[in-house]
């Protein structure tokens, strides 16, 4: 009744920003994803039958405003596996918890794996992607390696909103460099942030809107590996998802001045032909994606930006693995 399991963070090209239904957690648009191979979380979960409620280590301290959520998800696979036993879970990431470095990709992935596994629940990577889903958006897509699409979907039961590989990670092996600009834990999380958004932001409704088109674009550009297009659709995409939460009431704005630095950094080389472009989460980091022959020269521009604090260089990763 244990195991565990190693997931890695994913970051969206194409971005999820808004759900069609906040109780079953299925988003109102598509995105388009890579995994990475540098930064995870190791989780491990144990049913136990001398347990009388679910606990939860995470990064070796007790999060009781994690609890409930975490709690949620096992209740699905509890249901599924027809036992009601409460189970510990211990939860490490390798990187920064909760500044915009997608930890709960990682974590609710590794979370459903582990716990699946546990419970000897025969799931396919599918329905994996569908209960991860149900615990945080980004997680569906964690379950898998490499380039990764997640379907939004229409069914009102969620059954067709998952994500699937979109192209191996070692088919077109790009990388990512992470600028870090701040550590404190974000005020909003992304959660709260894109709830506001659909309900007060003029520019939502186009948000959704265009999204399939720009789901097409970035399709195309991975399949086609054509690197500038690829390079316009994400930068676009993340621009558009942050001028959307800028125009929430109130105002939402994740960059610092040092992210500003960093796209403009990113711009200036791309102007001089280094193929290389931005793109930006539910927080202050900038994360770089270039050709590996460029990363010296991305990582060198980002460390001079004033204000960054530290740079992570990581390759594209798999999927979910059990250790
Ligand atoms: C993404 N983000 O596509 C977008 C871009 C943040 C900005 O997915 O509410 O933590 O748990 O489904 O998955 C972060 O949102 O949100 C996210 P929930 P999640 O990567």
């Amino acid at each position: 009744m244990k195991s565990q399991v190693r997931a890695r963070a994913n970051i969206a090209l194409v971005k999820y920003w808004g759900k069609a239904d906040p109780e079953l957690n299925i988003p109102a648009v598509g995105s388009i994803s890579i995994t990475l191979d540098r930064l995870w979380s190791d989780t491990e979960v144990e049913f136990d039958q001398a347990l009388t409620g679910d606990t939860l280590l995470l990064d070796g301290g007790s999060r009781p405003e994690q609890l409930e959520r975490v709690s949620r998800s096992l209740d699905l696979l509890r249901q599924r596996a027809g036992v009601d036993t409460y189970a510990r879970v211990t939860s490490d990431n390798n990187f920064p918890t909760g500044v915009g470095l997608a930890s709960s990709a990682s974590g609710f992935a590794a979370l459903t794996t582990a716990a699946a596994h546990a419970l000897q629940l025969d799931l396919s990577p599918r329905e994996l992607s569908i209960v991860a889903r149900q615990g945080s958006g980004s997680a569906a897509r964690s379950v898998f390696g490499g380039y990764v699409e997640m379907y939004a979907g229409s069914a009102a039961d969620g059954r067709d909103s998952f994500a699937e590989p979109l192209l191996a990670a070692d088919a077109w092996p790009l990388e990512v460099i992470i600028a870090i600009t701040g550590r404190g834990e974000k005020k909003v999380g992304s959660r709260d942030g894109m709830e506001r958004s659909a309900s007060t932001s003029p520019y939502y409704p186009a948000w959704v809107a265009t999204s399939e088109s720009d789901l097409s674009a970035g399709r195309d550009a991975i399949l086609a590996h054509d690197f500038d297009a690829l390079a316009e659709i994400a930068e676009h995409s993340c621009l558009k998802m942050h001028a959307a939460a800028m125009a929430n009431r109130p105002p939402l704005i994740y960059w610092n001045p040092a992210t500003v630095g960093c796209m403009q950094a990113i711009a200036a080389l791309r102007a001089s032909e280094v193929p290389v472009f931005f793109t930006i989460d539910a927080g202050p980091q900038l994360k770089a994606v270039c050709v590996p022959g460029a990363r010296d020269t991305v990582v060198s521009a980002l460390r001079d930006v004033p204000g960054v604090i530290d740079v992570i260089v990581s390759g594209l990763g798999p999927g979910v693995e059990i250790l």
